[in-house]
């Protein structure tokens, strides 16, 4: 999965794709490096971000959906208002970082399109996310959180199969503990859906190369932690630079096989 953000302040392409003729030149030149689908986000949900209403939201993602009609696209929103249009304009899956927690309405708006859906662990809001972030068992509160998350889709009426999880890595996190739900992916595996990792140029990435202070994370060592997710199991990587995931997972792929 190639991440665009067209959005001034996304964390680590922030301003980049804000331009909907660069977003979508991104998205297909991402689609043509391997990605299987790209994620259109416009609004960032980066550690502090407020977040912005559905029509600015909607005024930047719409150019690009509209610009990528027939290729494979999810909207990464938490709104129904954005989903709605969205999925309008072809997107198949739904990526909400708040597990259906923020707009109601969400829920059936998925379901009633018969879409994809993401659902994500987050602790708290972006606003205040990273702030002192305490868990007695980081994997296993993150699994029965996704677990209600899952069965809460499941009653709304978005179909089982349709849903994927993802432990959220850098929403109200440690740097170990980021890592730790990486090494404990089986936990997640066990909830029996297919697991999405977004690790790509976050801090921790930064903080464990002997930079207490980064904000965002390399290439490379973005590469190294998504080979290691998908060797415990994650069949989807949200990811910045595309040909280079692409081309190590599919040596790493070649190994398993
Ligand atoms: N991470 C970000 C945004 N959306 N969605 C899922 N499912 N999983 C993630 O890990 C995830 C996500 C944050 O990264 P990015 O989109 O690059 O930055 P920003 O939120 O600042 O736009």
């Amino acid at each position: 999965m190639g991440v665009v953000n067209v959005t001034p302040d996304s964390f680590s392409d922030g301003g980049i794709n804000f331009d909907p003729a660069k977003a979508i030149a991104s998205a297909r030149r991402m689609l043509d490096e391997g990605a299987a689908i790209v994620d259109v986000g416009g609004e960032s949900t980066r550690p502090g971000s407020e977040g912005v209403p559905a029509e600015e939201e909607l005024r930047r993602v719409v150019p690009v959906l509209e610009g990528l009609v027939g290729l494979p696209v999810s909207i990464d929103t938490s709104k129904a208002e954005v989903a709605r249009r969205a999925l309008e304009l072809g997107a198949e899956l739904v990526n909400d970082v708040t597990a259906l927690r923020a707009d109601p309405e969400l829920a059936g708006v998925v379901a009633d399109s018969g879409a994809y859906l993401c659902l994500m662990h987050m602790r708290g809001e972006p606003r205040t996310m990273q702030v002192d972030p305490r868990y007695d068992d980081v994997a296993g509160g993150v699994a029965a959180f996704l677990e209600e998350r899952l069965a809460a889709a499941v009653d709304a009426g978005v179909a089982q199969e349709r849903i994927c999880l993802d432990p959220g890595i850098g929403f109200g996190k440690t740097v170990e503990q980021n890592f730790e739900l990486v090494r404990r992916l089986d936990l997640l595996l066990a909830l029996g859906r297919p697991v999405l990792v977004g690790f790509s140029r976050k801090s921790s990435l930064g903080r464990i190369l002997g930079d207490p202070e980064a904000t965002t994370g390399s290439t490379s060592a973005s590469v190294g932690a998504a080979v290691a997710a998908y060797e415990r199991g994650a069949t989807i990587l949200r990811v910045h630079d595309v040909r280079e995931h692409v081309e190590a997972l599919t040596a790493a792929r070649a190994v398993a096989s």
